[in-house]
């Protein structure tokens, strides 16, 4: 193990943060990891089915969205959704549950992997329409604001739903009326099988909001650290009244796609480069390094995750499906519809 960390990196890291912090993304890290690993074997033996779109490789977003925000602020995303879930707080248990199509899953076994959704920890889906959450983002920012809260909305969308025109409209008003929203742009570079390069002449995707004057970095997303200096500067900023953000979290998906993915569209080396940059491998060797942790406390962390997982597996394997009458609970009816009348 101690092979590939160091490959991770090669010079000494000073910590930035305290122990307890990078404490809380390591443990975070492996269990969103241990979770996407189990997923992918379990989507082989069919009892994961549907839609499956793992984010393993960009954990490091989901660590450093854990130690800026609180509970009251909302996280919307897009499908790629199972690392921001458990981030925001919803136990692995509900999520793998969700994942079985488990009337304990915490959109009932309704929604599948792509529709995780909890209202009482603020996370707002989970959402399959490229781009449309962008738009829904800002208009939970706007209830936030109308009620009269200092809460913020961090809504997340890929390189790809960048590209949507939603996305021009939106910042356009969420700068006109202050929202405090913050956009995250998950840049791992492809959308589907297509590279960012093919998809506009602006590739500092960061930039578009400099067409409504709208605040923007871009952020190496494969270091927690900097995922939370930044995240933390936006919220204080969003907090304070003065309107959206726009972040660029440059980060990058070891698995392809979706678990059909035969990845063709990008090299073996490319991905080997990344996978050195492993935000998971990062924090480990700056704790080593600076004494925070023991080769031992890691074995038992990985361990204490694992474990976690498993009963989860379980929980999700001894749960009951939905009842039928649940095909007419939680649906938009429209009372007068012609064919209900
Ligand atoms: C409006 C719309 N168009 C197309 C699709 C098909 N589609 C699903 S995922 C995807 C790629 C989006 O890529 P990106 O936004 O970069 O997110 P990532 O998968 O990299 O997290 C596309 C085109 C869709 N779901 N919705
Ligand atoms: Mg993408």
């Amino acid at each position: 193990m101690i092979n590939s960390i160091a490959m991770a990196k090669a010079v000494k890291s000073k910590p930035k943060f305290s122990k307890k912090t990078y404490t809380q993304w390591l443990d975070l890290m492996l269990r969103i990891r241990e979770f996407e690993l189990r997923c992918s074997i379990l989507y082989g033996q069919q009892k994961i089915r549907g839609f499956l779109h793992l984010c393993i490789g960009q954990e490091a977003i989901s660590a450093g969205m854990a130690s800026v925000l609180r509970k009251e602020d909302i996280v919307i995303t897009a499908y790629r959704d199972h690392g921001n879930a458990i981030s925001k707080g919803i136990s692995t248990k509900e999520c793998m549950a969700e994942l079985f199509g488990k009337a304990t899953g915490c959109t009932k076994g309704k929604g599948g992997s792509m529709h995780f959704f909890s209202k009482e920890l603020g996370f707002y889906g989970g959402h399959g329409i490229v781009g449309a959450q962008i738009g829904l983002g800002a208009g939970i920012a706007f209830a936030e604001k109308y009620k009269g809260t200092d809460n913020v909305c961090v809504c997340m969308f890929g390189d790809g739903a960048a590209r949507q025109g939603i996305l021009h409209e939106t910042y356009n008003m969420a700068m006109t009326w202050k929202l405090p929203v913050i956009f995250i742009c998950e840049n791992n570079y492809y959308a589907m099988g297509t590279s960012v390069e093919r998809t506009s002449n602006v590739l500092d995707i960061h930039k578009l909001g400099l067409g409504y004057e709208m605040p923007n970095e871009a952020v190496n997303a494969m270091k927690c650290e900097d995922v939370h200096n930044s995240l933390k500067k936006a919220v204080a900023h969003c907090r304070a009244g003065k309107g959206p953000y726009f972040l660029e979290f440059k980060t990058y998906r070891y698995q392809g796609h979706s678990i059909s993915d035969p990845q063709k569209y990008r090299t073996r080396e490319e991905l080997d480069a990344y996978r050195k940059k492993d935000p998971i491998a990062d924090v480990k060797l700056t704790m080593l390094e600076n004494d925070m942790i023991t080769e031992e406390e890691i074995k038992a962390m990985t361990k204490a995750a694992k474990q976690e997982i498993k009963e989860a597996i379980q929980f999700a394997e001894d749960s009951p499906y939905p009842s039928a009458d649940e095909l007419y609970t939680d649906n938009y009816l429209q009372e007068d519809y012609p064919f209900l009348t």
